[in-house]
């Protein structure tokens, strides 16, 4: 039985993954070099200053300092923040708002486990705060998917037992992070690269296709 849908933000309700995509790439520029669709595929889900290390490992830069590093971490989200001002309700995922509804129909709580900092901000950009029963964010967590803390605040702040959420995950971190909890996984995505996850579908619009009568 389950008793609370715990969304994954990015690659899950809404793609803001190009514009992270955007701002790693301007600073890379910034910075002397180029980044590529494949390079972000691995930025997808990390938290940003893991993130961060990454897109400098890509560059060939070593040693620099953590002040540096900060610095830089601040460079990219101050980019992305310039981004994300051009997000409204239409960048909502297909199904987003749809899967949302039917959770709240059946009294199921929703709560929001994202590795993002700039989570409450993209809510209430896309106009769907008052969805969410909790939210659970990089605010909060201190560890990175694919440890599970992001995931249990949000089942915590509920008090729903782990086993009876739900979780909805675009990244093979989030999967792992959801099971790693003993939480039930549902990916969203391509089953070949999630294939851990308890069932996977191509979009939440497919999701509730699928699943009209369990929702
Ligand atoms: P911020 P999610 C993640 O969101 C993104 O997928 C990832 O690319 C980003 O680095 C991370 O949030 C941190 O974001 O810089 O805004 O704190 O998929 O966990 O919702
Ligand atoms: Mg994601």
């Amino acid at each position: 039985m389950i008793k609370a849908a715990i969304f994954d933000l990015d690659g899950v309700l809404v793609n803001t993954s190009n514009f992270h995509y955007a701002a790693w790439r301007d600073l890379a520029g910034h910075l002397g070099f180029t980044l590529t669709d494949e390079h972000n595929e691995r930025l997808k889900g990390v938290s940003r200053m893991s993130a961060l290390e990454i897109v400098l490992e890509i560059g060939g830069l070593s040693n620099l300092t953590c002040e540096e590093k900060l610095r830089l971490a601040e460079i990219k989200n101050k980019r992305y923040i310039d981004y994300i001002s051009q997000l409204d309700e239409s960048c909502l995922l297909e199904g987003a708002l749809e899967c949302l509804n039917k959770f709240k129909e059946r009294k199921i709580f929703i709560a929001l486990g994202s590795a993002s900092k700039n989570a409450r901000m993209v809510l209430e950009r896309l106009k769907i705060t008052g969805y969410f029963n909790a939210i659970s964010d990089g605010t909060r967590a201190i560890r990175a998917k694919p440890d599970p803390e992001v995931f249990k605040i949000a089942a915590d702040d509920l008090g729903v037992p782990y086993d009876q959420c739900l979780v909805f995950e675009d990244s093979i971190a989030g999967i792992m992070a959801a099971k790693t909890a003993g939480m039930k996984t549902v990916g969203i995505g391509d089953e070949r690269i999630l294939h851990m996850a308890d069932i996977t579908y191509k979009s939440l619009k497919e999701y509730v296709l699928n699943n009209q009568n369990a929702l």
